[in-house]
């Protein structure tokens, strides 16, 4: 297949995808979602390409890689940079929005409207909070410096134990079983978060389950605040937490947690653990053999009104070995899964 997902294969290209992803998350932030989904397809080409490109001829007919891209390759080649990037970092308009999408549940859009205003650092926010921020981005604002920090691993492993330890002691009849997920289940020494994912028997009999741990959570102290406290609905059997939670002597770090049936699990699993990277380029793989692959499972991809839908019945899979076999693909620990 062109996405080599087949091989175990380092990007080559590095030289060349590092320059071209700042690109595009600018892009991104300028809400030019044309220009940053053209990157973002020929990116995934490059980084899967087999060969180091090393002179402009070689891009000559990549899939996903047009006419201008393939210039700006030839620029980096020569110069290892581009004019348009150095550009982008000198306009006011992109440092504060870029600044201003750092904080949780503030998007390019409210960044943009941010700058209209005349806001351009954090520290113009802080001194005089506009209006129409909601609670969440007031206590996102305020928590800032202490969110923004990476957690060491150990401290991620002591706020996950607890958060299971009480999940147990709520449930003490059911067999939780519990993954911490994200860049912890993939080795990394510090993590952005802590990505909590649980599953036990009847998930769905229980829908009041995740707010009942929150409020223990938040009566024992290990949680502060909560962002977001989600039901399901019809169309995702599933319940997810994002808030914030604390040791006493620590700060204040970002805390997601996610309940799916087990039926789901593995499908869960593999989506929470990412990387998103990773997640993007089977998804990718997925699509190209008329799949969709979600955090439920992998069904048979419907067109509807230009839209991916799925159909059809969930394959089964109980575990992520299960998942790899199914795609006759190797099976790939999650340490390697940071594409
Ligand atoms: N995820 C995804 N696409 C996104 C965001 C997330 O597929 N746009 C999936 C893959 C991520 C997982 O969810 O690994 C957890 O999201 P995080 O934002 O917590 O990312 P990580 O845990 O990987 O990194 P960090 O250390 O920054 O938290
Ligand atoms: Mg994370
Ligand atoms: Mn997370």
């Amino acid at each position: 297949d062109k996405y080599m997902f087949t091989k175990e294969q380092p990007n080559l290209n590095e030289h060349i995808t590092s320059v071209l992803e700042i690109l595009m998350e600018n892009y991104f932030l300028l809400r030019d979602r044309g220009r940053g989904f053209a990157y973002r397809s020929a990116i995934i080409v490059l980084k899967s390409h087999p060969e180091k490109i090393i002179c402009g001829d070689q891009v000559g007919n990549l899939q996903k890689v047009g006419k201008k891209i393939k210039k700006k390759i030839q620029e980096i080649l020569e110069t290892g940079t581009l004019k348009r990037v150095k550009a982008m970092d000198e306009q006011s308009r992109l440092k504060a929005i870029k600044e201003f999408s750092k904080i949780w549940g503030v998007g390019s859009a409210t960044a943009d409207k941010l700058f209209t205003l005349g806001y351009r650092t954090l520290d113009d926010l802080r001194k005089n909070i506009p209006q129409f921020l909601n609670d969440n981005q007031r206590i996102c604002l305020e928590l800032f410096d202490e969110i923004k920090e990476r957690i060491p691993r150990e401290e991620v492993k002591e706020i996950s134990d607890q958060v299971v330890e009480y999940a147990k002691l709520l449930l003490p009849n059911k067999d939780i079983e519990a993954n911490t997920c994200g860049s912890y289940r993939r080795g990394k020494e510090t993590c952005g978060d802590i990505d909590i994912l649980l599953t036990f028997d009847d998930v769905l009999e229980n829908k009041l389950f995740l707010r009942e741990l929150v409020d223990y959570l938040i009566e024992k102290k290990v949680v502060t605040h909560v962002l977001i406290l989600s039901e399901n609905c019809k169309k995702h059997e599933s319940f997810t937490f994002e808030g914030i939670a604390k040791k006493p002597d620590g700060l204040h770090r970002r805390l997601d947690i996610k309940i799916y049936p087990r039926k789901y699990y593995a499908w869960a699993l593999m989506h929470f653990t990412g990387s998103a990277n990773f997640n993007r380029s089977i998804r990718l793989f997925a699509k190209n053999k008329g799949l969709k692959l979600t955090d439920e499972g992998l069904f048979p991809a419907i067109r509807s009104h230009g839209e991916t839908i799925c159909g059809g019945n969930l394959v089964e899979c109980y575990t992520e070995e299960d998942i790899f076999r199914l795609f006759d693909m190797p099976y790939k620990p999650p340490e390697q899964r940071d594409l």
